[in-house]
């Protein structure tokens, strides 16, 4: 289709003023199909940005291999241009939207010539839903929109449902590399130096602007740029909740059903929690979602969720028969891969697949590689964010009600991160505002999913959503304050914290993760329930000793380690947050949750 026969006069104009501005050789409306998905693999084959797979194996897969300065996101070049330095708060950068407009105007002037401008029309959610919402990305990029094929519903019938002037949230994307008449990408994959890529967020006029980069979440604007930091403030202001959650079925041996999300922050385990084959006989774990949640309240006065993405952007390292076989089923057709190691007959290898590298490897850097088992120092073959992307459809243990418009009732929230220390393995908020705060505080080592941070050092990343707020931190933690008084704190979610990643003085995870944190989940159901044996202590509920079973490989005293309040640890972390977190957040922070850390410090000084 071309940009004339568009109906909506605002969309018209508005690629009309882009194709001015960025001045590309040809322009093409998406209409979602997949024959269209087809050609825009092909164009990335023949620029040799792609490697088809082998077709037995891997049936309709390609593997792309980006620039090693483009394998993450980028969180030092993520801005939130609000017009007020004081609503994007001290978590996001900040540069005044005017200013950061005329810079990125001038970086976008001519910016697509040489290439085709793509204007993809995208639903997040289901098309039509209520909760659902519509965005168009213009990009030059065909690994984009091959990529938002999968991720999200694009095409004709969302044009439809924006009729002649439906509202759309305005997604602009360039990689920032022209061409020269004559000139191919032949094999580079295209983007701008670091200095030069901005990934860039109007909060007030709910416009993305993203330059440079052509990985993941700085590319695929339906996914953080719009689903969580733009949405944040439409959800924010309309009183709702989008979230970085996963969103879960999970139903017990009697047949009873329960939806559950989770907010770790990235690359800690929710596409792998969404998926879970329970080790628990008789307990079924299901998926609507592995990334994101929007959450509105029913009629009933309960939370219902959707997933608002299509497909899956996971994390490939670790990913195996044994630790996630859903996701291992899910990608081997039609899947996009992305900086992980390709093998002589044309399949993927990645560390933690499973298996020993079969033979001579292509590394995720183009260079031959074989596998030194005994040496420690050898560089992996995949990127440690090498990611799929991979239909949510072909996954085998979906939800039936994925893709239910009007959503699925939460019982549970769980927040967690990676903490080799101190958390325990789970532990239950006594009321909304101690769950607030619990969200408020979330910890997590750092993970190969953002470029610019030092791997494995703690951070803060309250409600996994540090780099994905799209306003004042302290008051999003106001909106969750809010969002328990506009509900019956009866009819909302119970909230807990959960720990998978509790190490030993030898530095290995105690609990084994993966399947076995069914045994987890069973207990927060149950506790949902009105059943699940618990102790109150300083720090909320926690599971009696036989409360949780032990899985095999566990003894009695590493369950009673990751079950047993750290008293002196808590001080600690309590200490940290009293000096170094809450300060951040200024007058901001709201009054509620100071007062529950006086409590929960005062609690812990009377153990
Ligand atoms: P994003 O897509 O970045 O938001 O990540 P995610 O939160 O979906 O994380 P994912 O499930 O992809 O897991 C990231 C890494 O953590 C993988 O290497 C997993 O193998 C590992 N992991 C996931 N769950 C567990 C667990 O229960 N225990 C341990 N030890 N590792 C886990
Ligand atoms: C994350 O980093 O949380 C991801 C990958 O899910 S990205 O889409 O790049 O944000
Ligand atoms: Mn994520």
């Amino acid at each position: 289709m071309n940009v004339q026969e568009l109906k909506h006069a605002g969309l018209k104009k508005w690629v009309e003023e882009a194709v001015a501005l960025m001045t590309p050789d040809a322009v093409e409306v998406c209409d979602g199909t997949q024959a269209e998905y087809d050609r825009m693999i092909k164009i990335t084959v023949d620029g040799k940005l792609a490697t088809p797979l082998n077709p037995e194996k891997r049936p309709g897969c390609v593997l792309f291999r980006s620039d090693p300065s483009d394998v993450a996101r980028v969180e030092n070049r993520t801005y939130i241009a609000s017009e007020k330095e004081i609503d994007a708060g001290p978590t996001n950068n900040w540069i005044d939207p005017k200013e950061l407009k005329k810079t990125m105007k001038e970086l976008y002037t001519g910016c697509m010539k040489g290439r085709t401008m793509y204007v993809i029309p995208f639903s997040m959610g289901p098309v039509g839903s209520d909760i659902a919402k519509i965005g168009v990305e213009i990009t030059d990029s065909a690994y984009v929109v091959a990529n938002m094929h999968i991720m999200t519903r694009v095409g004709a019938k969302v044009l439809d449902v924006l009729g002649t002037d439906g509202y759309f949230v305005p997604c602009y994307h360039s990689v920032g590399k022209p061409l020269a008449q004559g000139e191919s990408d032949n094999g580079v994959w295209p983007c701008a130096p670091l200095d030069k890529k901005y990934i860039s967020h109007f909060p007030e006029t709910r416009e993305i602007w993203s330059y440079g980069s052509g990985y993941g979440g700085n590319a695929l604007l339906g996914k953080k740029c719009l689903a969580l930091r733009i949405a944040s403030v439409l959800a924010r202001d309309e009183g709702w909740l989008a979230e970085h959650m996963l969103i879960l079925k999970i139903t017990n041996p009697q047949g009873e059903s329960k939806f559950i999300t989770g907010a770790f922050p990235s690359a800690c385990g929710k596409t792998n929690l969404a998926m879970l084959v329970p080790t628990l006989p008789g307990w079924k774990v299901e998926t609507v979602g592995d990334d994101i949640a929007w959450m509105k309240f029913g009629k009933d006065g309960r939370l219902y969720a959707i997933n608002p993405e299509a497909g899956f952007f996971g994390v490939a390292p670790g990913t195996s028969m044994e630790s996630n076989p859903n996701a291992m089923h899910t990608i081997e057709k039609n899947t996009i891969f992305t900086n992980v190691a390709l093998t002589a007959d044309k399949d993927i290898w990645w560390e933690g697949i499973g298996y020993d590298a079969p033979g001579k490897l292509i590394d995720w850097n183009g260079n031959e590689w074989v596998q030194d088992k005994g040496n420690k120092e050898q560089k992996p073959a995949a990127h440690p964010n090498a990611r799929f992307t991979g239909p949510a459809k072909q996954c085998p243990c979906i939800a039936k009600e994925w893709e239910d418009p009007a959503g699925v009732p939460i019982s549970a929230f769980l927040f967690g991160g990676r903490r080799p220390k101190t958390i325990p393995l789970v532990n239950q908020a006594k009321s909304w505002i101690h769950g607030v705060f619990m969200g408020s505080i979330v910890g997590s080592e750092i993970t190969a999913a953002a470029l610019d941070l030092k791997v494995g050092t703690v951070r803060r990343d309250p409600f996994a959503m540090l780099p994905f707020c799209g306003y004042n931190m302290g008051d999003y933690f106001q909106h969750w304050i809010n969002i328990g008084k506009k509900g019956d704190e009866s009819k909302l979610p119970k909230i807990f914290f959960v720990n998978w990643f509790r190490k030993n003085a030898e530095g290995k995870f105690i609990w084994p993760g993966y399947g076995e944190n069914s045994r987890v989940l069973a207990w927060v159901f149950e506790r949902c329930a009105g059943t699940g044996k618990a102790v109150e202590t300083p720090i909320g509920f926690m599971p009696t000793m036989d409360a949780i079973s032990r899985p095999d490989g566990v003894t009695d005293s590493d369950m009673k380690e990751l079950l047993t309040v750290d008293i002196e640890g808590w001080k600690a972390e309590i200490a940290d947050i009293r000096a170094n977190h809450y300060p951040k957040f200024g007058d901001k922070l709201p009054k509620e949750l100071s007062a529950e850390l006086e409590a929960i410090e005062g609690r812990l000084n009377n153990a």
